[in-house]
């Protein structure tokens, strides 16, 4: 294995219109055009400010709810240890040039059907961490019950295009953890909702630091798109993001008695990837 976990990956999980570096190199038929379109408005958050400021002057700024950031969350040598045990288990090719690894059910979101199967519970690396993150105020009662680890490379063209998470089954607060390099997440309004009073597409972008914690929720989690930029990787970088349940599967909701089993199994805290 190489020293940053590849495994001399050539093929790509690539579907549809989804494509990396890998598979474009093969289909060299693949012409890229920019998807930008005309009236795009760029805007920067400001974490002190929460306040999102336009990037050339030429609107106003406007409050930027639902994210919050935890600069440095993680010490340096917490990450060489997560790195080193993430690169010891195999990383799954994934689509758009990522690689992955998963800790949690498995989910047909269509037929909105979870299944146990093979988990085994979050990684034993995750147990400080989540307890870490416990005791931040705005993440009070945080208990994960999947964590996703993420690797993107600029040689692969990694990227993860505009989504919002599924809220069926995830809760309210989307937490990642960001590693080895900085990058930015870029916001985006799903399209018809317009922001700031201008007409076109508004893009807010979040610097997330290396090391630095993120969590998104509210307006953030479910009116704005995220997505990382094949341009906003620079080197390689490695998150894990960590998802809580929806009240559906909490104590009161209809499949209580699952997401208590999903709770049980997750803080183990003795998972092997699935
Ligand atoms: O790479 C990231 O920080 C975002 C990951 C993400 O959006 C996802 O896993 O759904």
């Amino acid at each position: 294995m190489a020293a940053d976990g590849s495994h001399g990956v050539t093929t790509c999980a690539c579907k549809g219109i989804r494509t990396c570096l890998i598979c474009e190199r093969l289909k060299e038929e693949v012409q890229l055009v920019s998807c930008e379109p005309k009236n795009v408005y760029h805007f920067l958050y400001n974490p002190e400010t929460r306040l999102a400021s336009s990037e050339d002057g030429d609107a106003a700024s406007f409050v930027f709810p639902g994210v919050f950031l935890w600069n440095n969350f993680i010490s340096e040598e917490e990450e060489n240890e997560l790195i080193s045990s993430m690169d010891q288990d195999a990383w799954n090719p994934s689509q758009s040039g990522r690689r992955k690894q998963d800790f949690g059910p498995k989910v047909n979101f269509k037929k909105r059907k979870v299944r146990l199967c093979n988990f085994s519970g979050l990684p034993a690396g995750s147990q400080e961490l989540v307890a870490r993150m416990q005791r931040e105020p705005s993440l009070a009662g945080f208990q994960p019950v999947e964590q996703c680890n993420l690797d993107y490379h600029p040689e692969r063209g990694s990227a993860i295009e505009p989504h919002l998470d599924d809220s069926w089954l995830w809760g309210e607060r989307l937490v990642t953890v960001n590693m080895l390099s900085d990058t930015t997440l870029t916001m985006s309004l799903c399209p018809g909702a317009s922001a700031a009073g201008l007409d076109g597409e508004v893009r807010v972008a979040v610097r997330l630091p290396r090391r630095c914690l993120l969590v998104l929720h509210g307006e953030a989690r479910h009116t704005w798109k995220h997505a990382i930029h094949r341009e906003d990787i620079h080197r390689r970088r490695v998150c894990s993001t960590y998802r809580e349940l929806s009240a559906e599967f909490l104590p009161g909701g209809r499949q209580a008695e699952l997401g208590a089993r999903l709770l049980g199994i997750a803080a183990g805290f003795k998972g092997t990837s699935v």
